[in-house]
């Protein structure tokens, strides 16, 4: 998504890092994440991929309260080499980048409120750790994020950020994956929302496509709503293996001679998993 210019934040370091201030979090912030997290550990287990509770109990991440980002990137250093910092909010693209192809995950350390907790607008610290972190556990999906991060650098040099936002937005924040031959779960956006997590593999509304990286680089996604098409992977090893081997140089000019695909349109070469009745999209519509 295209950014506004931000300005580095008060209190923030060069690379926008501030302290997370562990000590300073209220009980009541405490019982939001327990709130949070309790709500999805139980709907998730059937629906996740299995490598995301793995993640979970492997980073102690199903003991009460705020996760301590120490402590996480203390276990999560020894797997893969990955580390949560934390940061007031949205980072400049560039940024982002350089952080992920550090293995430093960018972590907000605010939690939404009790009236957000269906919905908000900034990536808080539920969506950003309960979502992103547990996969980042995973060697092949580490090296995912990482080679994203790279990849992002190179995108910023050749103004093609927006082409390769579509890729983190429809894996990384709203992927599904099949798994013997059911879908399951990886996106960070869909498993830090209750709604999400049912509608995404649930309701008949939204498309289900087969991966295909430059039909995806085309297609446009919603920022304020559910997703109304998905993307599947096969396997996170195959997620990475068609990355890091495309060239995107060539791709990025193709991408600019070829139209963008709208977000609830389905093409002929598509390998379509549902074709979506987009009754939810419409009713929100009416209702806007
Ligand atoms: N900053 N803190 C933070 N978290 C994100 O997920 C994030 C960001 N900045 C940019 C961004 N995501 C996306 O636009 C990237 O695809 C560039
Ligand atoms: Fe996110």
């Amino acid at each position: 998504m295209a950014q506004m210019t931000l300005e580095r934040p008060e209190g923030a370091a060069e690379d926008w890092t501030i302290p997370q201030d562990w000590d300073a979090y209220s009980p009541a912030e405490h019982a939001m994440w327990d709130r949070l997290f309790e709500r999805q550990a139980k709907m998730l287990p059937d629906r996740v991929v299995p490598e995301f509770m793995d993640g979970l109990d492997m980073l102690r991440m199903t003991k009460p309260g705020i996760p301590d980002f120490e402590e996480l990137s203390e276990r999560l250093m020894k797997a893969t080499g990955w580390q949560v910092v934390a940061v007031p909010g949205l980072v400049p693209d560039r940024l982002f980048f350089e952080h992920l192809a550090n293995r430093r995950f960018v972590a907000g350390r605010f939690i939404r409120t009790p009236e957000q907790i269906d919905y908000l607008q900034e990536p808080d610290i539920f969506h950003d750790v309960f979502g992103h972190v547990p996969l980042l556990a995973n060697p092949v999906f580490a090296d995912y994020m990482q080679a994203y991060g790279e990849g992002g650098l190179r995108a910023d040099g050749m103004g093609a950020i927006d082409h390769l936002a579509r890729l983190y937005w429809y894996t990384v924040e709203f992927g599904l994956i099949r798994q013997n031959d059911a879908l399951k779960l990886y996106g960070a956006g869909i498993v830090s929302s209750y709604g999400e997590s049912i509608y995404a593999l649930d309701s008949a509304s939204p498309n289900r496509i087969g991966f295909d990286l430059k039909r995806l680089m085309r297609t446009k996604y919603r920022i304020d709503d559910y997703q109304q098409s998905y993307f599947v992977i096969d396997s996170f090893e195959d997620l990475l293996k068609r990355t890091v081997e495309t060239d995107f140089a060539p791709l990025y000019r193709e991408l600019e001679a070829e139209s963008d695909i709208e977000v609830d349109a389905l093409l002929a070469q598509d390998k379509i998993y549902t074709r979506g009745t987009q009754s939810y999209a419409r009713a929100q519509a009416a209702n806007a």
